[in-house]
């Protein structure tokens, strides 16, 4: 289902209505409304004079151009946004008086934002980096924000060290490089330097921060909230967003390639996938506890760098948010879309989480400068939904029309203006926590290595080899090797296993310096199976795109079975040819082959015609397109007529191997069957050094 296009108005959040007919009359005008008689030349004195200063519509238009760049978000820059709703599965005034999560049948618009933290606007969207998930709820009592990621923990405890750990993991000052990138000296500098890091780096380093797509990656809140209820009484809750389509990754090979085949790529399959009616969905879920469970658990739950396991707390889901029309502009919606932890609504409320308490004061700040003054609330992306009524004032940009005289609280002049009303009003929770003035971490923050053995003990084999691999190229780009021997000692202590594993395959086995922590990891936490990406994989192809290579003379019988098949189980046929052009057979190619190298799919059939084939075994597009399917652990279906090809690309056909003969009977079967399994991790070994 086309959302964008049509006559008539849409539902805009903000109240704002969406003209998306077009007027009778299109005389292009000034921005005050004066018709314009020429918009191709400027104001001349005489035919090849100078231009004169009085042309304003030629000043008007270019001081406008001059200005239409913002500061730029100094992290999560980058970012791709979709208009949804948000429906509550259940009622949930037990825990909570949000009006927004009381009745199952009430959708509740929102704005989501997703993001890559370090790169600029303009930078790619695959580096290895954690990705923003920012919602905007417009609910009938004003708006909430959950601005999270799609990692549960974070870098550091205190909001103190935030500048420094953004400092370091940016380009380096001197020299503007390297942008979206984590791989070099000042960040590993800081970090070394930041035994509370350990945890997150172990998950920056794992495969989340190379996801297969934004409609693909968790989602989390981070910090430890409070839901409270019409009664007051308080119930901790962290919150968890799991896509319906499985969480899944990219190999950091792949993610490398793509970046270069595709900078855009997943933006654009947010947006293809949202525009073709293939709606990305979320479950939210709570994890709910209360004091006592708090207390017995054996992290504090106000520090930002600690996780409660699923084993320990369980998922409730309380929700689903389905993603299902994208923005008709970007700069308006995407761009000047304003995310501020401190949006909250009545029955949610904060901890004293050191990480959180100052995220309440940044993100209001920072879009003084960004949105360029204090009304962006008045920004169509950012206006509640519900009447908004107080006596602030003026100010850059100001919209709203204020008549009156009286712009103060108390008055007597004006009865009906806005008043605060105790019963219906955000009242704060009576947090009890309190104490002297001091400058202090908290004891019970100390233990900086458990949960990051925990998760390492939590990943498969190949999750663990990728870590290894991470790590070992992230420090391979550190030029300083105190930096490397410092985080290979922090490794050490996390698990000796990984310590000695990436020492190995950077060649400094021996040379780790000996870092001795306050605190020593526990031997006996469980490992958490809910941590692993892999363990929980589901098996489907829903909302993927397998592509088939094609050429003159393909069998438009087959690639119509394939289609067929593909898309009952949710999937997308894309076909590929050394011309774009339509081919002898009549099968119209979406892509050639130059512009789509198989990175940009999830599996890969070849179907040439026996002389397409042969051409194609000169043709080293081609023959990298099946190598790199082969190394990214895809499925690789091929027709008989495939062979040399495959010979050429030194690729067995070994079904067990997840390469699948299709023309046979029931080959399509098999073929999408493996393709089910996203990646064949049997290969892994025959591709990529086991260290
Ligand atoms: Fe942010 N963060 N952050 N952050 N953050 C911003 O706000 C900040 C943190 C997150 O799509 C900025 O409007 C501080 C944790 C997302 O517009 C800024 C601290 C988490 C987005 C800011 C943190 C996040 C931001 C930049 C530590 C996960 C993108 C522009 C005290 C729970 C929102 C802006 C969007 C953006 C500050 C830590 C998530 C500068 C000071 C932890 C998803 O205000």
């Amino acid at each position: 289902m086309k959302t964008r296009s049509g006559g008539g108005q849409e539902r805009r959040p903000g109240g704002e209505t969406h003209q998306t007919a077009r007027s009778v009359d299109q005389t292009l005008t000034t921005n005050q409304g004066v018709a314009i008689s020429d918009n191709q030349n400027s104001l001349r004195s005489g035919e090849r004079g100078p231009t004169l200063l009085e042309d304003f519509v030629l000043r008007e238009k270019i001081t406008h151009f001059d200005h239409e760049r913002i500061p730029e978000r100094i992290v999560h820059a980058r970012g791709s946004g979709a208009h949804g709703y948000f429906q509550p599965l259940k009622n949930l005034s037990n825990l909570t008086k949000a009006a927004f999560l009381q009745d199952p049948k009430k959708k509740t618009r929102v704005f989501v934002r997703f993001s890559t933290v370090a790169g600029g606007a303009g930078s790619v969207d695959t580096p290895r980096d954690v990705r923003g998930f920012a919602v905007k709820f417009y609910t009938e009592e004003g708006n909430f924000d959950l601005v999270g990621n799609n990692i549960p923990i974070f870098f550091i405890q205190d909001a103190m060290k935030f500048p420094d750990l953004v400092h370091s993991v940016k380009m380096e000052p001197d020299r503007a490089f390297p942008q979206a990138a984590s791989a070099h000296d000042t960040f590993w500098d800081f970090v070394s330097l930041m035994p509370e890091s350990m945890h997150m780096l172990m998950w920056a380093m794992s495969d989340r921060t190379i996801p297969r797509s934004l409609r693909h990656i968790e989602g989390f809140g981070v910090h430890t909230f409070r839901l409270v209820n019409a009664q007051g009484e308080s119930t901790f809750v962290k919150f968890h967003w799991r896509p319906t389509l499985g969480a899944f990754s990219t190999l950091w090979d792949e993610a490398v390639k793509i970046a270069g085949a595709d900078p855009d790529y997943q933006r654009r399959d947010l947006w293809e996938a949202i525009d073709s009616g293939n709606f990305p969905e979320w479950t939210l879920s709570i994890q709910a506890f209360d004091q006592k469970t708090a207390d017995e658990l054996d992290f504090d739950i106000l520090d930002p760098t600690k996780l409660i396991p699923e084993e320990v707390v369980p998922l409730t889901p309380i929700g689903r948010m389905v993603l299902d029309q994208n923005p008709v502009n970007f700069f308006a919606e995407t761009e000047q879309v304003a995310f501020h932890p401190g949006h909250i609504v009545p029955g949610i409320d904060f901890t004293p989480d050191p990480l959180l308490q100052g995220r309440l004061h940044s993100y209001l700040d920072t879009q003084l400068s960004r949105l360029g003054g204090p009304n962006f609330h008045e920004i169509p992306i950012n206006k509640p939904v519900c009447p908004m009524r107080n006596f602030q004032r003026d100010g850059h940009m100001r919209m709203a029309v204020p008549p009156g005289r009286v712009n103060y609280e108390p008055n007597s002049l004006a009865p009906d203006s806005p008043r605060e009303n105790p019963s219906r009003g955000f009242a704060s929770f009576p947090d009890p926590n309190a104490g002297p003035k001091t400058r202090e971490r908290p004891e019970s923050f100390a233990d900086h290595y458990s949960q990051a053995r925990q998760f390492w003990r939590s990943m498969t084999p190949p999750e663990q080899a990728h870590i290894v691999n991470a790590f070992t190229f992230e420090l391979s780009k550190v030029v300083t090797p105190a930096i490397r021997k410092r985080m290979l000692g922090h490794l050490d202590v996390i698990e000796p296993e990984l310590g000695q594993r990436v020492a190995t395959a950077m060649g400094m086995a021996g040379e780790a310096e000996k870092i001795s922590p306050a605190v020593s990891p526990r031997d006996d936490l469980d490992p958490s199976p809910e941590l692993s990406l892999i363990a929980k994989a589901p098996k489907t192809i829903q909302g993927r795109t397998v592509a088939a290579l094609v050429t003159d003379g393909s069998d438009a019988s087959a690639v119509k079975k394939l289609r067929d098949a593909l898309k009952k189980e949710g999937a997308q046929l894309k076909l590929v040819a050394p011309k774009v052009g339509t081919l002898q057979g009549g099968l119209v190619p979406d892509m050639q082959l130059d512009g789509a190298p198989s990175v940009l799919f999830d599996a890969v059939v070849a179907l040439p015609s026996e002389a397409g084939a042969k051409e194609l075994t000169g043709v080293a597009a081609a023959i990298d397109w099946l190598r790199d399917a082969f190394g990214h652990l895809k499925a690789i279906g091929f027709n008989g007529a495939t062979q040399p090809l495959l010979a050429k690309a030194c690729i067995e056909a070994d079904p067990s191997m997840g390469i699948v003969a299709i023309d046979g009977k029931g080959g399509i079967e098999a073929f999408i069957g493996t393709a089910k399994r996203h990646k064949i991790w049997e290969r892994d070994k025959l591709v990529r050094p086991q260290r």
